[in-house]
Formats: C-alpha cells, structure tokens, sequence
C-alpha cells in the first residue's frame, strides 16, 4: 500500500514539471548551449540564426570564467549559474575569457 502510493506520488510530480517545461519552452529554452568545463568552450564555435539566443553554462567545479565580446555582451566573472544572450544582427562574434586569454569562442549569427 504504501509503495503505491509513492508511486503515484512521483508520477504527479513529474506531470507538473512537464507542464512547466512546455509553458516556458517560447521564452526560456536556449537555441545553443555553449558549456563552459576543462578551461575550454565547447563547441568552440556555434552557429546560430538572427534572433536566437545561445545559452553559456558555467560548469566548470566553480572555477571563474568570464564570457566577454567587447562592445557586444559580457557575462561578468563567474563560477557558476548561466549568461544568455540574444543576436539580433548577423555577423561573427568573437569572444573570450579575462581570466584566461587562451579561452576564445566564436558566435556565427546568419
Ligand atoms: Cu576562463
């Protein structure tokens, strides 16, 4: 008796949280991920279309990243969380990581 009913606890729960997925998908779903681990952005290079918007995640063991284009968007120095930015003209976006030079990425907007 008891095992049931966690069961039909848990089915619920997941009913919500669909629910809640698809009314947010329009605004809150990324066209492009860019995960940010090992020191490096991958993919390194994304192409997305004029008025999408690419989604950086900050994964990296709380290690300080920093996604900036300069004059264009700027994440600010964090260990942790997301930065979202949309495009909307085209063009190549070149962008890198203060704190480590090395780190660079482009965004291609079509
Ligand atoms: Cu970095």
């Amino acid at each position: 008796m008891l095992r049931r009913s966690r069961i039909g606890s848990w089915a619920i729960t997941g009913g919500i949280a669909a629910a809640t997925l698809t009314g947010c998908a329009g605004a809150d779903v990324p066209d492009a991920v860019i995960e940010i681990s090992n020191v490096q952005f991958s993919p390194m290079d994304a192409t997305v279309e004029v008025g999408d918007t690419v989604e950086w995640r900050f994964d990296d063991g709380g290690l300080l990243h920093h996604v900036e284009s300069p004059g264009e968007f700027d994440s600010g120095i964090t260990g942790e969380g997301t930065f979202s930015y949309t495009f909307d003209r085209p063009g190549t976006y070149t962008y890198t990581c203060s704190i480590h030079p090395y780190m660079t990425g482009t965004v291609t907007v079509r």
